[in-house]
Order: structure tokens, then C-alpha cells, then sequence
């Protein structure tokens, strides 16, 4: 069986990072290992969640893993609380030597995340620096590639980002949210053909807290079964549009996040 290491924080409530991560890679038959690298009482959408700081059980952890001999086929990080836990992972993915796919989640609609500062955008860039994927959204790729952050682009955009992106990270690169009409989704250019890529899906009149988390997730898993990022990112497109409408139908508080309970069943049987 393979075996996905995720790195991020437990939000207790919110549903993203870990409480998303972990169902849906399980779902898809790969297994969960989980690294937490905070735990906060809601996740930073809220104002002032309680935040317990793990930064400094992350090597302990790793080193222990090492002594017991366990391997994994990707390292997978999301959501980190500090510089310090972005110069960690770097340390724990020069320790395993594994596949490190990093979602550099730093901001959304054109704006960072509260806890997000200039200097642990410099940290990011290190360890996408050494990634073999990375997927921001176009808030965060603007960041990495130095340009005025935007919220939304369209192809044309995208495609200037992915190649001053290009010059950050050899492997592959995908950007998600990006426009194209009255679709919405993501343009890729895959590190090893170097040939562009994009996917796309009716755009939906709502957004809900986490739905990159429950993306990168499926993203993840599905790559590490069958080594394919045009169709990983297929499904992963698809499971998180039909979350979206699935979560549509019930009247919530988008920062609550997605239902993705009702849509989890299906998801093994999309990526035959
Ligand atoms: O969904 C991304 C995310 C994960 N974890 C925490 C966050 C956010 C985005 O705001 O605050 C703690």
C-alpha cells in the first residue's frame, strides 16, 4: 500500500488540513501518516483561534520515524503556522529523500492569510525550491513568482506565472483557480514533458472554506497511484466541483467548510 505523510495543522473545527486530508487519501486506498504541525481550536478564518504551536515536536517525530525504518512514497504539506515550521519540512524531506509535494497555502482572493508574512513567503519559496509539485492557487503563485497578488486570472495570466514559476521549482507546477470563460480550474505544466495542461469545470456561484485542502489531497493520492497529472488532476477537480454543489444544497456558514461526507463514497470510483 502506498503511503502519503501529511503535513499540516488539525483545525478542531472548519474542516480543512488535516480533518479533510486524512478521509479523503484514506478514501482513495493510499495511507494516511499525519505529521501535525499545529492544533488550532478553528482554522484562521475565524478571529483569534487558540493555537498550539508543534513546531518543535516535528524533527523528534521524524527522527523516531527514521530509528523504526518507515518510508514514505510522498510528503505532502499544507498549511504551516511559521518560518520555522517551513525550514522543518525542508529538514524532514532532506531525512526521507521522498516525493515532496507542497500546496503552498499562504492566501486566497488577492490576500494573505492572517498569520502569513512576508518572511515565511521567502521560507515557502525554499521549500518549493526543492518540491517535485506545487500547487498554489493564483493568490499564491503571484506570491512565489513576485507579482502584484490577484484573485482570479485568466489562462494567458496563468501561463506567465507558470513560467516565471518555472524558474522556483523544476518539477511540476499546477496553479488552481484560474478562468477560462465561464469555467473555472487549473493550469499545470508537468515538470518531466515540460508540456502545458489545464482542466476545467463550470464555474459554481458559491466557495466554502478548505475546498484546496480536500483538492490537494485527492491530487496527492491519486499521483502517487497512478504517476498521471492530467488525469490526477481530473479527479481531483471533479471530486472538489461536486463537493461544492453537494454543499450548495444546504444552507452553511462557508467557513465551515464543505460537506464532503455526502461525496467521499464516490470518490474511489473516479479515478478508474
Ligand atoms: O484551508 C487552509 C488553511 C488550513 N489551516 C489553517 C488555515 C487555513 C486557511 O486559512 O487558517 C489553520
Amino acid at each position: 500500500m502506498k503511503r502519503i505523510l501529511s503535513v499540516q495543522d488539525i483545525s478542531c473545527v472548519g474542516k480543512c488540513s488535516l480533518t479533510v486530508a486524512l478521509p479523503v487519501i484514506s478514501a482513495l486506498g493510499v495511507e494516511a501518516a499525519v505529521l501535525p504541525t499545529a492544533v488550532l481550536s478553528t482554522h484562521t478564518a475565524f478571529p483569534s483561534p487558540a493555537f498550539r504551536d508543534l513546531t518543535e515536536d516535528m524533527a523528534v517525530m521524524a527522527d523516531h520515524w527514521q530509528k523504526m525504518g518507515i518510508a514514505f512514497d510522498c510528503i505532502a504539506t499544507g498549511y504551516l503556522g511559521s518560518e520555522q515550521q517551513a525550514t522543518a519540512v525542508a529538514a524532514i524531506y532532506e531525512k526521507f529523500g521522498s516525493f515532496l509535494f507542497v500546496d503552498p497555502v499562504m492566501g486566497d482572493n488577492g490576500k494573505l492569510y492572517s498569520r502569513i508574512t512576508r518572511g515565511f513567503v521567502e521560507k515557502m519559496k525554499d521549500l518549493c525550491r526543492r518540491a517535485q509539485v506545487i500547487v498554489p492557487n493564483v493568490t499564491e503563485a503571484c506570491c512565489l513568482a513576485g507579482v502584484e497578488p490577484v484573485g482570479a486570472c485568466d489562462e494567458a495570466f496563468a501561463k506567465m506565472l507558470l513560467e516565471k514559476l518555472g524558474n522556483l521549482c523544476a518539477g511540476t507546477v499546477l496553479i488552481t483557480g484560474v478562468s477560462f470563460g465561464e469555467q473555472l480550474g487549473v493550469a499545470g505544466r508537468d515538470g518531466k514533458t515540460k508540456e502545458y495542461f489545464s482542466y476545467s469545470r463550470e464555474k459554481l456561484p458559491r466557495s466554502f472554506h478548505g475546498t484546496g485542502d480536500i483538492f490537494a489531497a485527492a491530487l496527492a493520492a491519486c499521483f502517487v497511484l497512478e504517476k498521471d497529472w492530467s488525469h490526477a488532476v481530473k479527479v481531483a477537480t471533479d471530486y472538489t466541483w461536486e463537493t461544492i454543489r453537494a454543499t450548495m444544497e444546504e444552507n452553511r456558514d462557508p467557513r465551515m467548510g464543505v460537506c464532503f461526507e455526502k461525496t467521499l463514497s464516490r470518490l474511489p470510483d473516479m479515478i478508474k
